[in-house]
């Protein structure tokens, strides 16, 4: 009982150390559901998903973003609502595959990541968040050349 208590713990210590020393990009939202799987070596860049400037209003910050392939766009919910990140128009011959809608961060900190892959062709990628697409809360994902 005791041995193996110990083990369950060198385990736990184990993935502690694992994951705080090398940021392997995986994430589970509140639902337990894994939103991400990135390596370490990738640019990211981050974008906050916020209320304001109105009353009821949320949008993306900074709400265009200009990436390369292989960087990593990194959403986080910074307010106490549910948003969500999915693709409303994409550059022709583009193909977004499971990022084309993105899961729902229902809490303040959750987070969301999309690797700009070989799918992501130059161009500017049209983004919503669609519990708040009609208080217009939408951004640009440039790919670089
Ligand atoms: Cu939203």
């Amino acid at each position: 009982m005791r041995r193996s208590s110990g083990l369950v713990l060198m385990a736990g210590l184990f993935w502690l150390t694992a994951f705080s020393r090398y940021d392997s990009g995986v994430r589970t939202n509140r639902n337990g559901r894994l939103v991400d799987t990135i390596a370490a070596d990738h640019d990211t860049v981050f974008v906050s998903m916020v209320k304001g400037p109105g009353v009821g209003e949320y949008h993306f910050k900074p709400d265009s973003v200009l990436v390369k392939r292989g960087d990593v766009v990194r959403f986080t919910n910074e307010s106490n609502t549910i948003h969500n990140v999915q693709f409303f128009q994409v550059p022709e011959g583009a193909d977004v595959g499971g990022y084309k809608r993105g899961p729902f961060l229902t809490a303040k900190g959750e987070t969301y990541a999309i690797v700009i892959g070989k799918g992501f062709v130059p161009g500017t990628y049209i983004i919503v968040c669609a519990p708040h697409v009609s208080m217009y809360m939408s951004g640009r994902i440039i790919v670089q050349e």
